[in-house]
């Protein structure tokens, strides 16, 4: 046979599947849209760690298209955002200009990879026929109150000059590009997502993901039962209500927190603390929110103030500090050191009492050297002494209410999505300000807003975006008076595009509808999601809300967006750093592909290692595959036209390989199923140099298996086979397997004299006990002497002769 030229190949079947679509909607075969996530197109273009996800999701698709469904298996642009600004800035050129270039590079890059996209329905998140649509949901939003202003402190990026959303803030700083982040006053557009908490927490179950993911959206949302308790202020008229959800410690609260924020704190000065108090609020404004987040050592200032504990009319102090979030619960917590870490840092470090209020057999230990958080038996608490803790904790905010100082409440740590950013690259956020009729939304007819052109996209700095200087394009008129009005110049998040142009890919050519009905019933929703677990949080959750947004005002008839997904992990560089130009340990596909091919490129993606984990890329294991897609094609092509019968040993090897590569693939193990094929493809080569070849169906059941990992190959080999429609159109389908075949048939059994294993027999797995032991005592030969008083056999494992 000829030796193998992927080269040729691969040229060879990339042509043919253009001019002949293997992946064709006949209307009959049910669908399976199997979704990546789309990329942001960066100039930078496409490294071999990009191409993992691409590679795994083709090898679903092509699994799916080869088991009979039709395909959606789409690709587009998450083309807004701030690196392509940044990039104009910097260079002078136009968003569109450097966003269009790079598309262009980055979808020639992927054609590469040789996945099934169907390009028919590419999007653009930057495309006026696409952001049209992005804008009518905000409309939307806005008609059902769920997109609202308000004036509030945000994360304010210096060196971005923009405001950013929680979720952009990494550990203090900005995501983008790692400046500490402050705070600024503005007034922001925000989406109601809070009003979506509770089904955003309770349809998790009805999803088939990993449960790492769903445990992340569920803390994001951050719900928790507890109670709200009032404590009145010793000497005035006036309470202060702390959040808990640990109403059964509330013996043990020795002082009571304020944020700084809280807009009881001032009042609380006395003569004495007035200057101190003052200089600490003074102080936390301006304090980052890096240096309040960390865990530094805790700050604080008491105000002279007390509070009376509800329960046992203890007078406890009241301070500040910064460890309490002005935006969650009400602002003030009662505070427990003997049950919560943070209180018990902060009572240590001011002096403050410690009441024990729980222990695990209800006696007090004489010293505590940290918090005791576990739940326990109760003490110290008059009525509840010798109660467990938890059953406390279950009964006393019902006590609470029925004596009118507290309320059993719900919390949530999901705050509303702040909608505004002060950039230019965005959709501008479709709104008219009137000063006579407010804020009105742009008339649905009047969509898209078009992003105009301005001279330059420097942000300024103000807090407003670069459109508020482009004078004819703010000054409007109002869709309502037709009086003189001022458009909205804020644009919108790059979350925006991102969060429903799933739904598009499907009907991206329609003027009149964001998708038709009729499509979206027939195609929607997605089967199987694809991409980077650093989206396990915000893009979905963004992606859910905006689904079931989309399904209260109709436009789809399902609530949930993706039924499966699945989060491949990164390809890294030496030492596990992510690969990246600044770091300069990006690998080009580009010379894998030109020295081993396309075919050894995809299989060597998923060989480096499980495909939900961050993987080392070593270049020189690609030659181990190069080698096995050799050996295989040698294999293959030595055997066409012999006609070879299938023998026994050949029908086990099919029969198991189908078994074990689809289980593997079933449970996207991917990495064991490359190291599965080279498995069998050894077994078989050893298998043909004493029968001469492998007979065809074996082969053909193998070139199957292979095919969506390795397309180009096993199209030539199927053909050489005499096949004249693809692989990928095959009648037959997927291969199956025979159980039979499954089965272990010869086992090991040991064979001992007196207790003492000498040899192994292999022999069938229902040989009868008689013939066993003959076939035991024909091996022992020699060794077996004297006379036998006792034949034992264990069925399966032993033999034991005992002889004296
Ligand atoms: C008393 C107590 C005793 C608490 C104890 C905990 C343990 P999650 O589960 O996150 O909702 N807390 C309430 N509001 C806060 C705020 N604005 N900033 C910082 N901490 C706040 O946590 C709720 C608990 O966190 C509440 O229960 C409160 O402290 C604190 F042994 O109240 B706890
Ligand atoms: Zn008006």
């Amino acid at each position: 046979s000829s030796p193998y030229n992927h080269k040729e190949i691969e040229k060879k079947w990339k042509k043919q599947w253009e001019e002949r679509p293997i992946n064709e909607n006949d209307g009959q075969k049910p669908k399976y849209y199997c979704l990546d996530m789309f990329p942001y197109p960066s100039g930078s273009g496409l490294h071999v760690g990009h191409w993992r996800g691409y590679v795994i999701s083709d090898v679903w698709s092509r699994y799916k298209l080869i088991k009979g469904y039709y395909v959606i298996h789409p690709m587009g642009w998450d083309a807004f955002g701030l690196p392509a600004e940044n990039y104009a800035i910097k260079m002078q050129v136009h968003p569109k200009k450097s966003t269009a270039e790079n598309i262009q590079n980055i979808r020639r890059q992927i054609k590469e990879i040789s996945a099934i996209y169907d390009w028919d329905m590419e999007v653009d998140t930057t495309d006026p026929d696409f952001y049209k649509w992005t804008q009518w949901i905000f409309v939307k939003m806005f008609k059902a109150g769920l997109a609202y202003e308000k004036e509030m402190p945000i994360n304010w990026c210096p060196s971005c000059k923009t405001g950013l959303a929680n979720e952009e803030v990494v550990n203090g700083t900005c995501e983008r590009c790692g400046e500490e982040v402050t705070k600024k006053n503005l007034k922001q557009w925000m989406l109601k997502i809070t009003a979506y908490a509770d089904r955003l927490l309770d349809d998790l179950d009805k999803l088939d993901w990993p449960e790492k993911v769903r445990k992340m959206q569920a803390d994001w949302i951050g719900k928790s039962y507890g109670a709200e308790v009032d404590f009145k202020i010793d000497g005035k008229n006036d309470a202060i209500s702390v959040y808990t959800t640990r109403p059964d410690t509330l013996y043990g609260a020795t002082f009571m927190v304020l944020a700084p924020e809280h807009e009881m704190a001032a009042g609380l000065a006395t003569e004495e603390t007035r200057g101190a108090v003052e200089d600490y609020i003074f102080k936390s404004s301006m304090k980052s929110s890096v240096d309040r987040l960390q865990d530094k050592e805790k700050t604080g200032v008491f105000t002279g103030s007390y509070a009376v504990n509800p329960v046992n009319n203890v007078k406890i102090p009241i301070w500040l500090s910064d460890y309490v979030l002005a935006d969650y619960g009400t602002g003030a917590i009662m505070c427990v050191p003997a049950h919560d870490e943070r209180d018990f840092e902060f009572a240590t470090k001011f002096s403050i009492p410690i009441v024990q209020v729980i222990s695990k057999d209800g006696r007090e230990n004489p010293k505590l050297d940290e918090a005791y958080t576990a739940p326990g038996i109760m003490l110290n608490s008059e009525d509840f002494n010798g109660l467990n803790s938890e059953d406390a904790k279950r009964d006393v905010p019902g006590i609470l209410e029925e004596r009118g100082i507290g309320k059993k409440t719900v919390n949530y740590k999901l705050r509303d999505w702040v909608f505004s950013r002060q950039r230019y690259w965005g959709e501008p956020i479709p709104i008219i300000h009137c000063e006579h009729c407010g804020n009105v939304a742009v008339p649905e007819n009047q969509l898209p807003v078009l992003l105009p052109e301005v001279e330059s996209y420097q942000p300024t700095g103000t807090g407003e975006s670069p459109l508020s200087a482009i004078d004819e394009w703010v000054n409007t008129t109002c869709p309502e008076c037709g009086g003189p009005a001022k458009r909205e110049t804020n644009t919108m998040p790059q979350w925006a595009g991102s969060s429903w142009y799933f739904l598009r890919y499907v009907d991206n050519k329609n003027q009149d509808a964001l998708v038709s009905k009729e499509k979206a019933d027939k195609y929607l929703p997605v089967d199987m999601y694809i991409g980077g677990v650093e989206h396990a949080v915000l893009h979905l959750l963004y992606s859910r809300f905006y689904t079931k947004f989309l399904n209260d005002i109709g436009v789809v008839d399902f609530d949930e967006p993706f039924q499966k997904l699945f989060n491949q992990g990164m390809i890294t560089g030496k030492n596990g750093i992510k690969m990246s130009k600044s770091k300069g340990n990006v690998v080009s596909p580009d010379e894998l592909v030109k020295d081993y091919g396309c075919d050894s490129l995809r299989m060597y993606e998923l060989f480096v290692g499980p495909p939900d984990l961050d993987s080392e890329w070593d270049e020189r294991g690609i030659e181990g595959v190069y080698r096995f897609m050799n050996r295989f094609w040698k294999l293959a092509s030595d055997s066409v036209g012999k006609n070879i019968k299938p023998t026994k040993e050949m029908l086990k090897i099919r029969n198991r390989m189908v078994y074990d590569i689809t289980q593997r693939l079933e449970s996207f193990s991917l990495n064991t199923v490359i190291s599965g094929f080279m498995e069998y493809n050894n077994k078989m080569i050893d298998l043909a140099k004493t029968t001469g070849g492998i007979d065809k169906e074996t082969l053909e059941a193998a070139i199957t298996l292979l095919s969506p990992f390795a397309p180009h190959i096993c199209e030539e080999l199927w053909a050489a086979f005499g096949n004249k429609e693809s692989v990928f159109k095959q009648e037959k389908g997927w291969p199956v397997y025979a159980e039979e075949y499954l089965k272990d048939d010869e086992i090991g059994v040991a064979v001992q004299i007196n207790g003492k294993t000498k040899t192994v027999i292999e022999i069938p797995a229902d040989m009868a006990k008689d013939d066993v032991l003959i076939k035991a005592k024909e091996s022992l030969g020699d060794k077996l002497t004297g006379s036998i008083v006792k034949e034992i056999y264990v069925p399966g494992k032993i033999v034991n002769i005992v002889v004296k």
